[in-house]
């Protein structure tokens, strides 16, 4: 793997410069030749900056296509990629700069045009190993406090390889594109798999329902997020006809329910397949693509993985409930600047434990169950109630407060706050509410909860422990109402 991972994917379009790498609707085509050479101009550009190998180089961009062109340069420099969401504020920015410490960082797209215009290309590529890093893709953690999952030019290449066998990938395939590129789904593999099969993709700049399903006749792979998938059913036109040339829709990042997974099949006659992974380990299992995709499972371990499902002690098990633990080509090396996490996430015999709770069968097809946190899973999107009742509990009005996910007919789950208000300040509970969306001004607005709910008290068991699971059952249908 002289060239990593950049050297991979340039092994595939090299006999087809011309062909077609990213399309965006009304805009010009740019073909993988066009591609190279934007991403040897970011190359040159950030060496320019002082970038060098192993440096990291933070980017907070809406998505473009010269962003693509920048993670490729990234790459191509032996740099290390930290993408991060667009909605992360100012401060929760500087906590992943100070912790990544970068010798770049990227927040305006036009200064990146403006830098790739008076480049001087840099057409080599950074010899880079297996082990080399390629990405810092940062997670939040059970407590709050973020993780920055490393990456190697090695997952990145084994993960797409076998992404593409899996689901079959062909030069011929045009993969319809509405899902960020700051995290791996969109990023990592959407991307690199048309990539990897040098391949077409309809780059959309977001997801707009109504403008996906005008493209969808286009396409013939589109992967994303079960929202997409309840917000296509919600058109009319979301029928086999727009699917007419569609071979395959991915599923993935948060759990798509059976009702879901019938009704785009009704419609589409396409069967939904759902796969599992998560940024520290990429993907992990996929529903087959020949054979039964089960709604509700998330299906085999890919191609050179391993996956077990670990009892309460300790030993793997069929059949029963437990934790999923994996090991594979796919596992990054651990968390950046963090060998306490590291280790806390590694079995003494090196399995990579995932916090998933899931259930194997005897053929090794894995169905999740829950979660061993408390994370939320919110179109998509991961958050961690810690750091929302951190921020709740020290406002002065607040008591105490217990954030959770329940069920959201657009977002899969969304974020609900049950609020103890302080003697005497609870006042107009709209007021506090209010008041509380302010004192949450350095999270992102994705994970701020969509609905307060003053309470008297929480709910608790005997040893003072909040009963989140009472709260999640009491309210259920707090979104539906
Ligand atoms: C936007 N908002 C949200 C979310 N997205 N609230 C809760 N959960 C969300 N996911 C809020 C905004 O803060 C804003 O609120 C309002 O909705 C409108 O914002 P807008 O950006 O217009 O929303 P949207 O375009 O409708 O976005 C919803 C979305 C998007 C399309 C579902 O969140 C999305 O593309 N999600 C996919 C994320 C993804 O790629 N996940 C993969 C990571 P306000 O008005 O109050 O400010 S997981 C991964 O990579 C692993 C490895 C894996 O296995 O895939």
């Amino acid at each position: 793997m002289n060239g990593g991972f950049v050297g991979l994917l340039r092994q595939s379009y090299e006999p087809a410069p011309d062909r077609v790498c990213l399309r965006v609707p009304a805009g010009p085509a740019m073909t993988y030749g066009d591609m190279d050479e934007r991403s040897a101009l970011a190359a040159g550009w950030l060496r320019s900056l002082g970038v060098s190998a192993g440096d990291r180089v933070v980017a907070q961009l809406s998505k473009s296509t010269d962003g693509v062109a920048l993670y490729l340069g990234v790459l191509r420099l032996g740099a290390v990629y930290v993408p991060l969401n667009t909605a992360y504020t100012e401060a929760e920015v500087d906590w992943f700069v100070d912790d990544a410490e970068p010798a770049a960082v990227l927040r305006d797209a036009d200064a990146l045009a403006g830098g790739l215009a008076g480049a001087q290309p840099c057409h080599d590529i950074a010899a880079c190993g297996t082990d080399d890093l390629a990405a810092l893709v940062y997670t939040s953690g059970t407590t709050g406090r973020p993780k920055g999952a490393m990456l190697t030019h090695g997952n990145l290449a084994t993960n797409a390889l076998a992404l593409n066998e899996a689901w079959a990938f062909q030069p011929e395939d045009v993969l319809l594109h509405a899902l960020p590129i700051f995290h791996v789904h969109g990023l990592m593999v959407a991307l690199h798999t048309a990539m990897l099969s040098a391949c077409e993709t309809i780059f959309l700049e977001r997801f707009d329902a109504a403008e996906v399903l005008a493209c969808l006749p286009e396409a013939t792979v589109m992967m994303g997020v079960p929202t997409y998938y309840s917000r296509l059913t919600a058109l009319d036109g979301l029928d086999a006809a727009a699917c007419s040339r569609v071979r395959l829709l991915v599923s993935g990042s948060a759990p798509m329910t059976a009702e879901l997974h019938r009704a785009v099949a009704e419609r589409t006659g396409c069967e939904v397949l759902e796969r599992y992974g998560m940024s520290e380990a990429l993907m992990i299992t996929s529903n087959p693509y020949d054979g039964p995709r089960v709604a509700g499972t998330v299906g085999f371990a890919l191609p050179g993985i391993e996956v077990r499902v670990c009892g309460d002690e300790g030993a793997p098990t069929v059949g029963r409930a437990g934790m999923v633990q994996v090991r594979g080509p796919n596992v990054g090396p651990g968390y950046w600047r963090r060998p306490d996490a590291t280790a806390e996430s590694r079995t003494v015999d090196g399995w990579f434990v995932t916090g998933d709770v899931g259930r194997l069968d005897a053929d090794g097809r894995l169905t999740l169950e829950g979660r061993a946190g408390d994370m939320i899973i919110s179109g998509g999107l991961n958050v961690y109630p810690a750091e929302i009742e951190q921020a709740l509990d020290a406002h002065p009005a607040v008591t105490e407060s217990a954030v959770v996910g329940l069920a959201h007919p657009d977002l899969g789950e969304a974020v609900a706050a049950f609020v103890v208000a302080e003697p005497g300040t609870a006042g107009d509970p709209d007021r506090l509410a209010s008041d509380l969306a302010g004192t949450l001004a350095d999270a992102a607005r994705f994970k701020h909860p969509k609905r307060f709910v003053m309470v008297d008290e929480l709910p608790r068991n005997a040893m003072g422990k909040v009963l989140k699971a009472e709260l999640r059952a009491r309210h259920a249908d707090l979104f539906s109402k």
